[in-house]
């Protein structure tokens, strides 16, 4: 079956007791049972939920993957699959995530004893000297957030299967539509369905895919046990999103590219950061693991000064948190997204001060240049 099919129709049964086409917003907090534990497979809203469960068969079959499960963040999604390393086990993180990501493992995870090391996952050399024996588990998102740096997730997948570790990955920036990294021999996908997945900028929500039977089991009993579950009202937004994502993401993709390669060539922008252009470090390897290089560009102006000027000059783009909507949204990493990580560790990264990020929306492309054009002018 195709993508779009999938979209529209996994998990996306007519309703059984009236036969809507639209999966039902099931807002109940409990259901009525027929006798001591004689019930439909439904008893308490936190364990199961009918909106909710629709939404996680339809973002697992994207995924290519046999479970799935949806949370009420995507952090709430990323805390969960940290429930799989337990006290002396060590992870190894992207040294580029969400500065979200970097806050729980270095503010919270290390006080119960996770130990973890950064290492840039796309460099496969400088990952293998990262293994410990307690290593558990390696952590990427690619692209990454913000700076666009693409890791091989077959060649990240091989060295730790090797050594008895699982990779987990963030496909936040591209979802499933361009990249499927259980496919690429991953273990595990978790999803801010705020972003892409939802796509319009009014839900916000975690997800966690995968095929490992044991640990599906787990992820769903700490889902359950923790009770960061998306709500009914949620699980129908995105479940109405995902009808959509493959062509949001042709549309997010086109104008990216369209995007990147004006601001590639304006005098003002020192640098960009995107995985189509191919000056990108990674471009054949992007083309390689991913079927298309997604709506988000970063790009250099230079100083803090100029990317203030940049970011409070558009009028079409919105200045905000987020990404992976329709509108277009603009944004500093270094104060907004990553104020978490270290200056020094940003500025080795490259989220400088001067350093601006877009959501490209799917706008007509002719207003987003103009806008980004007299705000760079
Ligand atoms: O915001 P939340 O739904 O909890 O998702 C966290 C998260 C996880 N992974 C990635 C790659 C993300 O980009 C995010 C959230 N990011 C933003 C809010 C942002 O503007 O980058």
């Amino acid at each position: 079956m195709g993508f779009s099919t999938t979209a529209i129709h996994a998990g996306n049964e007519p309703d059984i007791a009236t036969g809507a086409v639209s999966v039902p917003i099931y807002q109940t907090s409990t259901y009525a049972q027929e006798g001591l534990g004689k019930h439909k497979g439904f008893e308490y809203a936190r364990t199961q939920n009918p909106t909710r469960l629709a939404l996680e068969k339809n973002i697992a079959a994207l995924e290519n993957a046999k479970y799935g499960y949806a949370f009420a963040s995507g952090m709430s999604a990323i805390d969960t699959v940290l429930k799989l390393v337990k006290a002396g086990d060590h992870v190894i993180l992207g040294d580029n995530t969400y500065g979200g990501t970097y806050r729980l493992f270095s503010r919270i995870l290390v006080d119960y004893g996770i130990e973890f090391d950064l290492a840039d996952t796309s460099d496969l050399t400088n990952l293998e000297s990262s293994f410990k024996p307690n290593t558990k588990m390696v952590f990427v998102e690619t692209p990454t957030n913000p700076v666009m740096t693409v890791t091989d997730l077959h060649g990240v997948s091989e060295l730790a299967h090797a050594r008895g570790a699982k990779v987990v990955c963030d496909n936040t920036f591209l979802s499933p539509y361009f990249q499927k990294p259980i496919d690429l021999g991953c273990d595990i996908v978790v999803h801010s369905t705020t972003k892409y997945l939802n796509g319009h900028s009014d839900s916000v929500g975690g997800f966690v895919a995968l095929n490992d039977e044991a640990d599906a089991e787990w992820i769903k009993f700490v889902q359950n046990s923790i009770g960061a579950i998306l709500s009914p009202f949620d699980s129908f937004l995105v479940l109405r999103g995902t009808k959509t994502l493959a062509v949001r993401m042709e549309a997010h993709d086109k104008n990216g590219r369209v995007v990147a390669n004006f601001l590639a060539e304006h005098p003002k922008v020192q640098k960009v950061y995107y995985p189509g252009l191919a000056s990108h470090p990674q471009h054949e390897l992007a083309k390689k693991q991913q079927t298309g290089f997604g709506g988000m560009v970063a790009f250099e102006t230079g100083s803090l000064e100029n990317a203030k000027r940049v970011l409070e000059g558009v009028k079409l783009c919105t200045l905000g948190e987020s990404l992976g909507g329709v509108e277009s949204l603009i944004s500093h990493p270094a104060t907004m997204t990553h104020a978490s990580v270290p200056t020094e560790t940003r500025n080795k990264l490259g989220i400088t001060d001067g350093l601006v990020r877009i959501s490209v929306g799917i706008e007509d492309v002719e207003d987003i240049i103009e806008d980004l054009d007299q705000a760079l002018k």
